[in-house]
């Protein structure tokens, strides 16, 4: 038959009057060896007296405010069939069979645990083992996060015993909390150092853990949140411009506060480098002068041509046609060809996408290019209009420059700059020739793009708008 057994405040040191600040049980719950039956707090330190077997609670004797001292009896204890073996045995400081580790029961014992917090997590000195307070009471008292591994020493074979001193507590910088409230906020993956206790002493209660997440998942995400850890970044600097001379303000237009953050997020997160060469369209831009010719009734551009040279090269070097997926830790190759072009409207930059690019010929690329920029200017795109792009290419050749550094349009991994094509010397070997060359700027991502292969896929561009003959290879 089951005998009930009392569980009573071990050996605290000198204590009287100690307040309950926490009751982790009720009546009728089973409890294991060593389970937090309560949590006591001295001006110091919070440490909880633990069942000194399993069993089952049959009575509470104390209430939060109580104020207890050693061998306050705290409640009575149905033991458990195996409670005495068990013991027994650990009485003799063998470890119980079939039983965890108390060290290794992250459940039970979360005070033996790295903390979620980084600062260590000491409140008390270690505490006292022994057969002071009658048999029951020789259970340690558990006073939450010794920093000198006390514990564990005293849950050991052969442990010496030792007395609990509230007063070699760690200094106040230490989160001040109970065994009950660490693991609490642990669950919830809180730094019990950035929360303010609102208890006794600065204690921490459950309720300042619930108070700081909700205050946390209300306040404005971290730049970078989801990319796995924000960036720590100095606020924007606030001026007062008008203290230095006549301004004006004007709010950004949508779409520049769209695409703003598109830019930021995507300057942010993604490793950039550009690769810039050059690519010799002497031949190129004969052949489009003749177009154009024959072609009045549309305006064809080296656009055009960058976006068949890009489309064959993308056929050559799949993994630019690729996207990272948003753990980044897999690439989805695409088979289509969906170009986006950066157009420069008087609201912003907008990205429409033309679509199997594989399957068009310059001419029908110049109409579709000349409908979705116009589209664009006239703010008359559809979202769907500026989805699934493959690749972007942004050309600033029509306005000038030698080079740039364009911002990859995530999820792409690639964008191409266009600046303006000179005419240049060029050394072909045995003397100066008039080459009519076009600056090509490849910014890529380089968690998927190495250097060596984005050298390679722009000169792979060059030689193709160099010898258009290529593209039919
Ligand atoms: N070198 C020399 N001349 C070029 C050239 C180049 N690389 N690219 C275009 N040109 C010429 C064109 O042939 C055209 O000349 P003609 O009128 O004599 O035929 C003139 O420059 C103007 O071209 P365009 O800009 O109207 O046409 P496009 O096809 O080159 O570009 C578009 C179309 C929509 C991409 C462009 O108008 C545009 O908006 N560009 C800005 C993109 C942008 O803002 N990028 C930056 C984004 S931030 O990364």
């Amino acid at each position: 038959m089951a005998e009930t057994r009392e569980a009573r405040v071990p050996d605290i040191g000198d204590f009287e009057g100690v307040p309950v600040i926490e009751v982790l049980v009720a009546e009728g719950d089973r409890v294991e060896k060593d389970q937090g039956l309560v949590t006591l707090e001295s001006d110091k330190a919070t440490m909880e007296v633990p069942a000194p077997f399993a069993g089952t609670v049959t009575s509470l004797k104390v209430k939060v405010g109580d104020e207890v001292a050693e061998g306050a009896l705290i409640a009575l204890i149905e033991a458990a069939q195996d409670a005495d073996a068990a013991a027994a045995q650990t009485d003799d400081g063998r470890q119980e069979p079939g039983r965890k580790d108390k060290d290794t029961d992250a459940t039970a014992k979360p005070e033996h645990e790295p903390e979620a917090d980084t600062r260590g997590s000491a409140h008390a000195a270690p505490t006292r083992t022994g057969a002071q307070g009658g048999k029951d009471a020789a259970e340690p008292v558990r006073a939450h996060g010794s920093d000198n591994g006390a514990d564990d020493q005293a849950s050991g074979p052969g442990a010496a015993p030792v007395t609990f001193d509230a007063d070699r507590v760690l200094p106040d910088k230490v989160p001040y909390a109970s065994p009950a409230v660490r693991l609490f906020a642990r669950e919830l993956g809180v730094d019990l150092g950035k929360v303010q206790g609102s208890g006794r002493n600065r204690r921490i209660t459950r309720e300042d853990v619930q108070g700081y997440v909700k205050q946390a998942l209300a306040g404005p995400a971290a730049p970078g949140a989801a990319a796995g850890g924000g960036l720590s970044l100095l606020p924007w600097p606030k001026v007062d411009f008008s203290k230095f001379g006549a301004v004006e303000e004007k709010p950004l237009s949508r779409i520049r506060k769209i695409s703003g953050a598109n830019l930021a997020r995507n300057w942010a997160m993604i490793p950039h480098v550009t690769q810039q060469d050059e690519a010799d369209i002497t031949q190129m831009e004969a052949f489009r002068r003749q177009l154009g010719e024959e072609h009045k009734d549309v305006k064809i551009t080296p656009l055009v041509f960058l976006i068949k040279a890009a489309v064959a090269a993308l056929q050559s070097f799949p993994h630019f046609n690729a996207s990272l997926d948003a753990a980044g830790e897999t690439l989805v190759y695409k088979k289509y060809f969906h170009i986006g072009i950066a157009v420069d409207t008087p609201d912003g930059l907008v990205v429409p996408v033309i679509r199997e690019c594989e399957r068009k010929g310059l001419i029908e690329l110049s109409r579709e290019l000349a409908e979705i920029s116009g589209k664009a200017r006239d703010k008359k795109l559809a979202p769907g209009d500026m989805q699934g792009g493959c690749f972007s290419i942004s050309s600033l050749g029509g306005i000038g420059g030698t080079g740039f550094t364009p911002i990859v349009n995530a999820p792409e991994v690639a964008i191409l700059g266009v600046s303006r094509s000179a005419m240049k010397p060029v050394w072909n070997g045995k003397k100066f020739e008039p080459r009519l060359m076009l600056p090509l700027s490849l910014s890529y991502d380089h968690r998927v793009v190495d250097g060596a292969d984005a050298a390679r896929f722009t000169r792979h561009l060059a030689q193709m708008l160099g010898d258009l003959r290529r593209l039919l290879l």
